[in-house]
């Protein structure tokens, strides 16, 4: 996928290549606003204000990430350095010069963090070190290194919502070790008549069935939004989301220049009642099959203010550090597949709490 970013007066323009190669056509704003649209054949067009200025007027001059060329690069298929058929972090450093010459500004690469690839990469083990296959964090420092010498800028992916459950804080969370307890989204789920253990909820995974995941040695369901490899993290802990605060500066520490955000809608879930209950989700009546994702209205566990406001503390890390370390601005892009009137929160507004993420985008 490449996209183009190109913020002018009033204007914001997107292209996207899908996997077939075909260009999505640049919407223009019609009332002097910077203007979005969404690819993938559901073209969806908004206005935002307050993209690239304050006030709602257009900034005079431009940052970089406004008129970059981005390109992703899935390093298990980017290009392999040492004949084990397997894309590598050496591998995307060697074609590093031909991106160069393409025009690109920056590459932002899939997750290469430790994983078992129970989804492709999604599901992290450790989001502090590389995939072995793909090399170590010598391997990685030597790729930004040679971005930098050439002008180019990397950015990484950030998987938030969730770990693998190989990860070292989920082994720790399973055996509640102290600190740990609460890491993940744990819960006894309750009896039915029968006297059968069931689920908390009716809260359904992203890919199919239920989303709590009945772990035996803890004897506890834990919550699991896509796969049951992939535990979600429990935001409502204040250790939870230092930790990952931590992650950020780990990388920008390393040389990145920003991150695009995996699956935000989804990591904060709605609080329990008092007994401890967490609310079934709403039939949608989209389909009959209860075990399809779109059976419920995700109206709990997607799209929460809450997870709003952490982007907005992700936001803020980014602009900090770059006062404390210099350079250009660090760019934060996030997914997202939601209302528009809640995508629309991630830009931000005239408010001083204005979040102005660099770009959203559904792929
Ligand atoms: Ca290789
Ligand atoms: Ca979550």
């Amino acid at each position: 996928m490449r996209f183009f970013s190109i913020p002018q007066n009033s204007l914001l323009e997107y292209t996207h290549h899908n996997s077939s190669g075909a260009l999505f056509p640049i919407e223009k704003c019609s009332n002097n606003i910077p203007t979005i649209a969404f690819a993938l054949g559901q073209e969806r067009t908004f206005a935002c204000d307050d993209l690239v200025g304050q006030s709602g007027r257009a900034a005079p001059v431009r940052e970089w990430w406004q008129s970059a060329q981005f390109y992703q690069i899935y390093p298990r298929s980017f290009m392999d350095s040492n004949g084990d058929g397997i894309g590598d972090l050496a591998g995307i450093t060697s074609r590093l010069s031909y991106l160069k010459e393409l025009g690109v500004t920056a590459v932002w690469l899939s997750p290469i963090y430790t994983s078992p690839m129970a989804d492709f990469g999604y599901d992290i083990a450790d989001f502090f070190d590389i995939q072995p296959e793909y090399g170590t964090l010598d391997d990685f420092d030597k790729l930004v290194q040679e971005a930098n010498r050439l002008g180019l800028k990397v950015i990484l992916d950030f998987v938030p919502n969730h770990s693998s459950d190989e990860n070292d804080w989920f082994k720790k969370s399973v055996r509640r070790e102290r600190g740990y307890e609460d890491y993940y989204m744990w819960h006894d789920g309750y009896k039915n008549e029968q006297g059968e253990r069931v689920p908390p909820n009716n809260w359904l995974q992203a890919f199919r069935g239920s989303a709590w995941e009945w772990n035996e040695e803890r004897q506890q369901y834990y919550l699991h939004q896509f796969a049951v490899k992939q535990p979600d993290l429990n935001y409502r802990n204040p250790a939870v989301v230092a930790q990952m605060k931590r992650v950020l500066t780990y990388w920008l520490d390393r040389g990145v220049s920003g991150f695009r955000v995996d699956a935000v809608p989804w990591c904060f879930e709605v609080l329990p009642d008092e007994t401890g209950r967490y609310p079934d989700e709403p039939k949608s009546g989209y389909t009959d099959d209860p075990d399809d994702s779109s059976y419920l209205l995700h109206i709990y566990t997607q799209d929460l203010p809450e997870t709003v406001d952490m982007v907005y503390q992700w936001r803020k890390l980014l602009d900090d550090y770059q006062r404390i370390h210099g350079g250009d601005r660090r760019v934060l892009l996030t997914e997202a597949w939601s209302p528009l009137d809640y995508v629309m929160k991630f830009y931000g507004n005239r408010t001083p709490r204005a979040l102005k993420c660099h770009s959203i985008f559904s792929l």
